[in-house]
């Protein structure tokens, strides 16, 4: 573990006032093993510097966008002025299949109470009353969630007590989120809201006793682009029932009856982490970390779910599954891999996509030039045995830590201790564990947090990448650096990039995108003949 300043850290910082420069370049490290196998530390999950663009979000977008939006029956009402609920609005491109077609798919609608200065200067919690009210007559949902924009903290509306006050007049579940996007320093403290309300409300209520021998939830799988369908599909042939996907194509029934599932596959370990720890403690659980991006990570989880369950039948069909796609599979790669080889990327995407996607790129031959997350934590980065030495600051503290304790009635342990230990230990198994994106990555690659448009366009200007994945902020202003970018938030329409289906489209889509040459052809206006820019302006 080495302290010393990395020498890419202080050339993309250099144009900072210097002490902005330092903070900044604890937050760039280079890949380097100390000679105990361990990887640098980096500060991460701390409050972007003013002056700097990142390319964060906010914490109500966190907890409304990312991890309730995607559920398609909880009505979901944003209590604000209008701009937070549009720009919420399906934008990341979730999709959701409802079984049938009576039944409720809210997905399409923004609703929100589109509060006014009246509201904001006599307070608006009459506007919410009505609205939930409103929405109840239209739609009839099980379920309502309220979700608070930054001036409903600000003016002190109680969007709990309303919450409670229409739960007992209508009737149905209604819950809030405290999810101002000024709660924390990025989305990251509203998924931490938003798994503490799923908890609370949702997670529980019902106790029937779900059908099948193999009983998961899949947790952290928002859907995009229909990863949720190839992953859902996947477990279905190996005969394994999913109970709820926290929440991509997901319905809040499913959520109500989680906690009867026998293990949570976590997918997205940033977003979704604490409900996935809460129910093993209250309801006894395990989780494990799963990655279904890429053909081999794929094969590897479904394999760790056969190993979980320890049934030589669903072993064999696992094996079935994995061999009858793997031939399209190879095919593919063979061909893409053949002129992809070698070729260079770099990922700057989320809390967990900058990890999971350098699979898909190796599996063609690539290179990780650099990575990073804009709002993972340094477990994210470093793995979570690293937690117990991350100081809590003023920001985390901000945000519910909720005290959970066995269900006295309803805790069950899945597997004893010592069929924990063998699997951890035989398998390799990351039971309650992530061990993070650095301990994967190859030595002397760059990695850098909460990246600025400075500095992403320092790496292209030095390293001239093949391809950059980002997203739509980022995305125009590195293409006129000629070089293409690779949305990997919605996909750019693309997608599904999951599993052995999505692993095919993914290298062909790189493949497509690293042979059409016409990002290099553009020709940016002050890269023209200043003489032919000054007549062109003259005329
Ligand atoms: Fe998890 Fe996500 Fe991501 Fe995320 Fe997101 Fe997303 Fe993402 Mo955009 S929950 S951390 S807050 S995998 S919306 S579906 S693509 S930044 S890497």
């Amino acid at each position: 573990m080495s302290t010393e300043i990395p020498e890419i850290a202080n050339e993309l910082t250099q144009v900072y006032p210097k002490k902005i420069a330092q903070r900044r370049a604890e937050q760039i490290v280079v890949n380097r093993r100390g000679e105990d196998g361990s990887v640098p530390v980096i500060r991460a999950n701390v409050r972007t510097l003013p002056g700097i663009i990142t390319q964060r979000g906010c914490t109500y977008a966190g907890c409304k966008g990312v991890v309730i939006g995607p559920s398609r029956d909880i009505l979901s009402i944003t209590h604000g002025p209008i701009g937070c609920a549009f720009y919420s609005w399906l934008t990341r491109r979730n999709q959701t299949r409802p079984p049938t077609a009576d039944d409720p798919n809210f997905i399409n609608y923004a609703l929100s109470t589109d509060m006014q200065e009246e509201n904001i200067v006599f307070g608006g919690e009459k506007k919410l009353k009505a609205a939930i009210r409103e929405a109840f007559q239209l739609f009839k949902p099980k379920a309502i969630a309220i979700f608070s924009t930054c001036p409903v903290g600000l003016i002190g509306d109680d969007v709990h007590s309303v919450a409670r006050a229409m739960k007992e007049e209508l009737g149905i579940n209604v819950f809030g989120f405290s999810c101002e996007g000024y709660r924390g320093v990025s989305q990251s403290a509203g998924h931490h809201i938003a798994n503490n309300a799923l908890f609370k409300n949702v997670i529980g209520l019902d106790d029937s006793v779900p059908e099948g021998k193999f009983k998961i939830n899949m947790l952290g799988e928002y859907n995009i682009g229909g990863d949720a369908f190839v992953i859902e599909n996947l477990f279905e042939r190996c005969g394994i029932k999913i109970i709820s996907t926290f929440s991509g194509n997901s319905d809040y029934k499913g959520m109500c009856n989680s906690h009867m599932a026998d293990l949570n596959l976590v997918m997205c370990h940033r977003s979704i982490n604490y409900v996935a720890e809460m129910m093993e403690t209250k309801f006894g659980i395990p989780w494990i970390k799963v990655n279904f991006i890429g053909a081999e990570s794929t094969a590897k989880s479904l394999r760790k779910v056969g190993e979980y369950f320890d049934d030589q039948e669903l072993k064999d069909r696992i094996e079935q599954v994995i061999a009858e796609e793997m031939v399209a599979v190879e095919k593919a790669r063979q061909d893409v891999r053949s002129r992809c080889e070698g070729k260079t990327t770099m990922l700057f995407v989320g809390g967990s996509r900058a990890h999971h996607y350098q699979t898909l790129f190796k599996e063609i031959g690539m290179k990780v030039l650099a990575a990073g997350y804009e709002f993972g934590h340094r477990d994210d980065y470093e793995g979570r045995r690293v937690i117990p030495t991350i100081k809590v600051d003023a920001d985390s503290r901000n945000i519910e830590q909720l005290t959970v304790t066995p269900d006295p009635k309803r805790f069950r342990p899945r597997k004893s201790q010592e069929e924990l230990a063998k699997l951890a230990g035989e398998f390799e198994m990351e039971l309650r564990d992530y061990v993070g994106m650095m301990p994967q990555m190859d030595e002397g690659e760059i990695v850098i947090d909460d990246i600025s448009q400075h500095e992403t366009e320092m790496l292209l200007a030095k390293y001239k990448p093949d391809i950059f994945c980002a997203g739509i902020k980022e995305k125009y202003a590195v293409q006129k650096w000629g070089i293409p970018c690779k949305q990997l938030h919605s996909y750019d329409y693309g997608g599904p990039y999951a599993g052995f289906v999505g692993a095919i489209n993914f290298y062909h889509e790189i493949d497509r995108m690293l042979g059409i040459k016409v990002w290099s052809y553009v020709c940016a206006p002050w890269q023209q003949d200043s003489e032919n820019l000054r007549a062109a302006a003259a005329d």
